[in-house]
């Protein structure tokens, strides 16, 4: 019998439904995607016992030697995989890297200017409720309202927040944000007011590291993403820098002694901001940068956008309101008003059928975060299993009847089983590839 189901069933009960959880049902939380066997092999090895403070051939603690070697591998492939001149796979969470970039560049009160959460930012751009809002004078630019450029960042927009902040560093990037960014006309407004440019491309790295989307790392100081969203790697943190010369704040963390702004983002990773990194996550990372590097993952990611824009279309056709009325990367937002419904009863009506969203913010909207007016729908984790457009189209029609007829019961049982049945159709994991045969089998 499988060690943790003899030791603790009831841990090993929950895994198992949540297994199942995966399996059955559609998923379509844009920040979500399942990882290969082969990545979640590498995060359940005994590299999680290793303490391993330091970077690899400078570390705090003895017996490293082959947790560098798995760090080496995933640092070179991040680098290959980016065109980056340095980078740090340390960080454990996105909020972990974006967190040392603020140590690394700003003084506590030094002012921010990022994209309003409300407008598909992120909390770690300068929420009030977030270390960012809390330690620096945190200003927002958003989306426009009304006009060719709805639902769209309009640079010139950005160029006057800009101009009348004089922040000390500008963020880029969103977790509910469906096109793209100029990063070269966004690097000269920053160099009009001399700002740091900071991209955090958590998002979109998959779509990013294949060409398919533009390129920050030429134009940024500093690039933060997560490693488990498109780029479907373990869930974790990393910071690159695409030209690593002497830091943009001139002198060094703490130190007082010149440094490159990869050298003083490392200081402030570690020890700034974590101790020990988990070394069997780092090795998932290097497993998962190494299959990004493979010629399959550019054809994935170019069917991810071919997805989301066909869910976007069908939503378009049946009445749907989308946020800038489509979609250039991995996700669509759609503004529920018209149909007079909120984004949380949305999320909990198409939950009991299966199909997991989560309600969103849409722009200029009047309700509180916890209720929402839309739902955000992302097209990585069901592209992994396989769905194309047809399938997507279909999804969008099993969630158009939910949503037209909230109070039917009958509805939303007749879509869960249509649900299990197309999903039985895309294999997700088999026993052999969670690699615990006794949860699946149990
Ligand atoms: N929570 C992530 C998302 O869903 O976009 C961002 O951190």
């Amino acid at each position: 019998m499988h060690a943790l189901q003899q030791q603790d069933p009831e841990v090993f009960a929950a895994i198992r439904r949540e297994i199942d959880r995966q399996n059955d049902g559609i998923e379509l939380i844009a920040s979500e995607n399942f990882v290969s066997p082969a990545v979640l092999q590498a995060m359940g090895t005994p590299l999680t016992n290793k303490y391993a403070e330091g970077l690899p051939g400078k570390r705090y603690y003895g017996g490293c030697q082959f947790v560098d070697q798995a760090e080496d591998l995933a640092r070179d492939r991040a680098k290959q995989l980016f065109g980056a001149d340095w980078v740090n796979v340390q960080p454990h969470s996105g909020a972990t890297a974006n967190h040392a970039i603020y140590l690394a560049f700003m003084q506590p009160g030094d002012r921010l200017l990022g994209l309003d959460l409300a407008h598909g930012g992120h909390l770690t751009h300068g929420s009030p409720v977030n270390f960012s809002g809390l330690l620096y004078e945190a200003h927002f630019y958003g989306v426009e309202k009304d006009g060719a450029m709805a639902g769209r960042i309009d640079l010139d927009t950005v160029r006057e927040r800009a101009q009348a902040v004089q922040p000390r560093m500008i963020s880029v990037g969103a977790s509910a944000y469906s096109r793209d960014f100029d990063y070269r006309a966004l690097r000269r407004i920053a160099d009009e007011v001399g700002a740091i440019l900071w991209v955090d491309m958590a998002h979109t790295a998959g779509l990013i590291a294949t060409g398919l989307l533009n390129d920050p790392l030429p134009h940024a100081h500093v690039v933060s993403t997560t490693t488990h969203k498109t780029l479907r790697g373990p869930r974790g943190g990393m910071i690159l820098v695409g030209n690593d010369v002497e830091s943009p704040t001139g002198a060094a963390f703490r130190s007082g002694k010149p440094k490159t702004t990869g050298q003083q983002l490392d200081s402030a990773v570690f020890p700034g901001v974590i101790g020990g990194p988990l070394m069997h996550i780092i090795a998932a990372k290097a497993v998962a940068f190494g299959e990004a590097l493979q010629p399959s993952f550019k054809a994935y990611q170019e069917r991810v956008i071919e997805n989301a824009q066909a869910m976007a279309e069908a939503f378009i056709e049946r009445g749907y309101d989308v946020v800038s009325g489509g979609t250039d990367n991995h996700l669509c937002l759609i503004d529920l008003r018209s149909k007079g419904l909120t984004g949380k009863q949305a999320e909990a009506l198409l939950g009991e059928a299966e199909i997991t969203v989560n309600k969103n913010m849409v722009p200029y909207d009047t309700e509180s975060p916890f209720v929402t007016s839309g739902i955000r729908l992302g097209s990585p984790a069901m592209t992994t299993r396989g769905f194309g457009p047809d399938e997507f189209r279909e999804v969008v029609g099993l969630m158009d009847r939910v949503l037209a007829k909230p109070d039917s019961d009958v509805t939303r049982e007749t879509v869960r089983r249509e649900v299990f049945a197309l999903c039985e159709t895309f294999p997700l994991y088999q026993p052999e590839d969670v690699g615990l045969d006794a949860l699946a089998a149990g």
